[in-house]
């Protein structure tokens, strides 16, 4: 661990069970369409909104290079300034693929990724994704977990999860891989550390990130609060390691991008249903959560907080 022992390492655990919420979805083409700035999270009223822009077709195609541009220039500049202020439009998806779908034309050189927009292990790669500013060479494909298509396990990846990449004639999955694969295969400001002394407190978080999960799962199965207590108390420290902060290795990388679609569930879930706040007493974690709400390529993966809350409500129910 760190020279500061700042996490205590746990065996590895299996992976989380799938995030049952449904799937969104809207019959429409993957483009962007530009949007005024919006809070974060607003992922439905987001979607809401760009059906309403979809009707004022002049203005979005007068807009969109300017969006591309734009999203290009961050891109190629600064990730953590860059995201942090940019305010580009929604990206619309198009619809989940059931198992009433025919699947996508397979190994035809298009790079696919794989998702559910529920997922919290997909939407580390998306966010990714999005941060290299790849929306144009990686094409998103949801599916809708609760109706899969049979294909998706025997032609695409036999290990039947979300998130998973098409890429240069094979299919990989694991997000906590895939994230790295895509940082180091595709254009795009580097999202890992060079500094030694960063690269390994990344590794070091990137290995405790599912024991820090599965400790905060462990107490909304009915384990003590305490546990998840610990769990975000080691986080909190963690953010202070480098003092530029406010993100884990000081910029924005891929280290947030791990724990950052689990937190987004766990705040809402612990302060509704559990009345725990999980940012007081714990600064750090405030500004981490406050500042990361500003990052476009993140926000843009965001779910509605009461969908995500009512998700764990149902998958939490018997011990609630
Ligand atoms: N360890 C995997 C976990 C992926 C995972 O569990 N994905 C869920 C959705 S959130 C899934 O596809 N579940 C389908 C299933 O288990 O059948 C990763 O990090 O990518």
């Amino acid at each position: 661990m760190a020279a500061r022992g700042i996490i205590k390492m746990t065996s590895p655990v299996t992976p989380s069970p799938m995030d049952t919420s449904t799937s969104y979805s809207l019959p429409l083409p993957t483009t962007l369409l530009p949007l005024p700035c919006r809070p974060p999270n607003a992922f439905i009223q987001g979607l809401r909104s760009a059906v309403l822009l979809v009707a004022c077709e002049p203005l979005r195609s007068r807009t969109l290079p300017s969006q591309l541009c734009r999203r290009r220039r961050t891109a190629a500049t600064s990730v953590f300034a860059g995201m942090a202020t940019s305010c580009s439009g929604k990206e619309v998806l198009p619809p989940a693929l059931t198992s009433a779908s025919e699947p996508p034309p397979l190994f035809d050189g298009t790079t696919r990724l794989y998702i559910s927009l529920t997922c919290p292990f997909a939407q580390r790669v998306w966010i990714t994704r999005n941060c290299k500013g790849l929306q144009d060479q990686i094409k998103l494909v949801p599916i809708d977990l609760q109706d899969r298509p049979d294909w998706y396990k025997e032609k695409v990846y036999p290990g039947n999860k979300v998130p998973a990449l098409e890429h240069n004639g094979k299919v990989i999955g694991e997000s906590l891989d895939l994230i790295k694969y895509v940082d180091s295969h595709f254009d795009g400001p580097s999202l890992y550390p060079e500094d030694p002394a960063k690269k390994e407190f990344a590794e070091e978080l990137l290995v405790y990130v599912d024991s820090f999960t599965k400790a905060v799962f462990t107490s909304l199965k009915g384990g003590s609060d305490d546990e998840a207590a610990a769990a975000f108390d080691q986080i909190e420290e963690a953010l202070g390691k480098f003092e530029e902060g406010p993100f884990f290795i000081g910029q924005f990388s891929l280290v947030d991008i791990a724990y950052a679609p689990f937190i987004e569930r766990f705040q809402p879930f612990l302060l509704e249903v559990k009345g725990i706040d999980i940012t007081a007493g714990r600064p750090r974690l405030a500004a981490w959560i406050k500042e990361l709400s500003k990052n476009d390529a993140y926000s843009q993966t965001c779910a509605d907080p009461k969908q995500l809350v009512e998700s764990y409500k149902k998958r939490f129910a018997s011990q609630l």
